[in-house]
C-alpha cells in the first residue's frame, strides 16, 4: 500500500469480549502503525457495559471514526431462549448486506471483522473490492478448532462429536469443546461451522495472542498444518488497553486495594456475559471464606447487566458480606480488571478464562486458578495449564450434569495456588514475554507492522 495512508474499518460483533479486543486493535492501529481507522458500531448495545466502553474510546482517542450501523428488523421468535448476544450475532449476519451502501464512499482499503460475521462480511468485502481480515477475539487453540471443525464434522459425518485432534496441535478433549456444538441444529453451531468454512477466504487473520503463550497452536496456524489453504495468521497479542472506562462512583475497589498487602488479594471474575447460579455463588462465596484468604470479588448476577437488581446480601447468602467485612469486597459494579490485575496487592485471579481475561491476566503475570463455565472458556483453561499460566482442575464443571463445585474444592485450590511460589515465578516470566512481544521488534509487532502494510 505504497504512497498511501490506508483506512482500515473495523466491524466488531457484539459483547465485551468482542468490543473490548476490537478497540485495542482500532487504537493500536491509528496510534502505532500509521493507519485510519473506523467502527462501525450498533446502537443501542446489548449491554451497558458495551455503550459506556465505546463511549469511553471515542472521547479518548478522536482520531477513531464512528460508522453507526442500523440493522434491519429481526424477528428473535424464531430462536425461544436464545442468548441475547447470539441473537445481536444473528440480527447482524442477516444485516450484512446493508453494509455495502455504508462502505461505499467510506474510502476504506482493507475491513477487519468478527469471526462472528466472517461468512458474511467476506461477500460484501468482495463486492467493495476490499481485503476483507478477521481479528479472532478468542484463543488461539479456538481459532485451530474453527479452523478444522467444519473437517471433522464431514469426516464424521452423524457421528457425533468427540474428542477432537487438531492436525499439527493437539487433542482437544470432548469435554472441553464448547457444548453448544454438540448439537449440529444450535445456532452458534451452524454460525460457527459457515464461519469456519469461510476463513480460507479471508484476506489474514490477526488473533489476540502471543508466542510464548500458545506456541502449538500458533506454529500450526502458521505453518498451515490446521487447514488447507489458510490465510496469513498474525498473532498480535495481547492487545493492550486502550482506554479508561467510564468509572463507576460506587466502586472504591482501588482505594481499598492501596490498603492491603503485597500480593495477597485474589482477584475474582466471571466475565461479563453470563450469570452464576445462586447455588454455586453461595459455594464460591462460603469458599472464600474459607481460604482465609483476602479477596476483591466481581459479582454479576445476569445475564445481561441491565437487567441486574439483585441486592448482594441476598445473593451471597446471610450473613457473608458482615463476616468478611474486613477482608473482602464485593462488588456488582464494573471494575477496571486490567487495573486491579496490575495491582501489586493482587496475587491470583480466579477466572471464568474468557479469551481477554487470560490475556490481562498474562500481561500483568498473575497466575490464573481456572474456573470455566461454557462456550470456549474450558479450551482457553487448557491453554492457561498448558503454558504454566495457571491452574485448573478439569473435572470440575459446574451448572452442568456434575452440579455444583463445592466451597471446599474451592478452598483448597485457593490455598494451594496461592501458595504455590513456582506458579507465581512461571506466571511472571509470561508477563514478560508479553511485554517482550508487544514491544519495537517483538514478534507481536512485526505482526501488527506487517498486517498494517497489506492493508
Ligand atoms: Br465483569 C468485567 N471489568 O468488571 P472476557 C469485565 N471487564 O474490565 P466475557 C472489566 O471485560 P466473552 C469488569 O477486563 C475483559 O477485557 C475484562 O472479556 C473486562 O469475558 C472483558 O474475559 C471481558 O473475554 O466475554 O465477558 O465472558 O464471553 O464474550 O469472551
Amino acid at each position: 500500500a505504497a504512497g498511501r495512508r490506508p483506512h482500515v474499518v473495523l466491524i466488531p460483533s457484539a459483547g465485551m469480549g468482542h468490543l473490548v479486543p476490537f478497540g485495542r486493535l482500532a487504537v493500536a492501529l491509528c496510534s502505532g502503525h500509521g493507519c485510519d481507522v473506523s467502527l462501525v458500531t450498533v446502537l443501542p448495545t446489548v449491554s451497558t457495559a458495551e455503550s459506556n466502553h465505546l463511549e469511553a474510546l471515542f472521547d479518548a482517542f478522536p482520531a477513531v471514526r464512528r460508522i453507526d450501523f442500523e440493522l434491519a428488523p429481526f424477528d428473535a421468535s424464531e430462536f425461544p431462549g436464545a442468548d441475547p448476544f447470539f441473537l445481536r450475532f444473528e440480527a447482524m449476519r442477516r444485516s450484512a448486506p446493508l453494509l455495502g451502501p455504508l462502505l461505499t464512499g467510506a474510502g476504506a482499503s482493507a475491513l477487519a471483522t468478527d469471526i462472528a460475521l466472517t461468512s458474511v462480511v467476506i461477500p460484501v468485502a468482495k463486492e467493495q473490492g476490499l481485503p476483507c481480515h478477521i481479528l479472532f477475539t478468542a484463543s488461539a487453540a479456538m481459532l485451530c478448532l474453527c479452523a478444522y471443525f467444519p473437517t471433522y464434522l464431514d469426516a464424521n459425518a452423524g457421528g457425533g462429536v468427540g474428542d477432537v485432534d487438531i492436525p499439527g496441535v493437539y487433542r482437544i478433549p470432548k469435554a472441553s469443546i464448547p457444548q453448544a456444538l454438540h448439537d449440529p441444529n444450535h445456532l452458534f453451531t451452524r454460525q460457527f461451522v459457515a464461519n469456519g468454512r469461510s476463513l480460507t477466504n479471508a484476506a489474514g487473520i490477526l488473533v489476540n495472542t502471543f508466542e510464548a503463550l500458545e506456541p502449538e497452536a500458533v506454529t500450526a496456524l502458521q505453518q498451515g498444518k490446521v487447514a488447507s489453504g489458510f490465510p496469513s495468521v498474525f498473532a498480535v497479542g495481547p492487545l493492550l488497553p486502550a482506554s479508561s472506562q467510564t468509572k463507576d462512583p460506587q466502586a472504591h475497589y482501588m482505594e481499598w486495594l492501596e490498603a492491603q498487602p503485597a500480593r495477597s488479594v485474589v482477584y475474582v471474575s466471571f466475565g461479563s456475559r453470563k450469570a452464576v447460579s445462586g447455588e454455586q455463588l453461595r459455594e464460591l462465596a462460603a469458599g472464600l471464606e474459607a481460604s482465609g484468604h483476602r479477596f476483591l470479588w466481581v459479582v454479576k448476577s445476569t445475564v445481561v447487566d441491565r437487567d441486574d437488581a439483585a441486592e448482594l446480601g441476598e445473593l451471597l447468602g446471610e450473613g457473608f458480606l458482615d463476616r468478611v467485612q474486613k477482608r473482602g469486597l464485593v462488588t456488582k459494579a464494573w471494575v477496571e480488571q486490567e487495573e486491579v490485575l496490575k495491582h501489586e496487592s493482587v496475587a491470583l485471579f480466579v477466572s471464568h478464562c474468557g479469551w481477554n481475561s487470560v490475556t490481562e491476566a498474562a500481561t500483568s503475570g498473575v497466575p490464573v486458578l481456572a474456573l470455566p463455565r461454557f462456550g470456549d472458556q474450558r479450551v482457553n483453561s487448557g491453554v492457561v495449564s498448558r503454558a504454566g499460566l495457571g491452574v485448573w482442575v478439569d473435572s470440575w464443571s459446574w451448572e452442568g450434569e456434575a452440579g455444583v463445585i463445592s466451597a471446599e474444592e474451592i478452598s483448597e485450590k485457593v490455598k494451594s495456588a496461592m501458595g504455590d511460589e513456582a506458579l507465581r515465578r512461571k506466571a511472571a516470566s509470561l508477563g514478560e514475554a508479553a511485554a517482550k512481544a508487544v514491544a519495537g521488534g517483538g514478534s507481536s509487532h512485526r505482526c501488527l507492522a506487517e498486517f498494517a502494510r497489506l492493508c
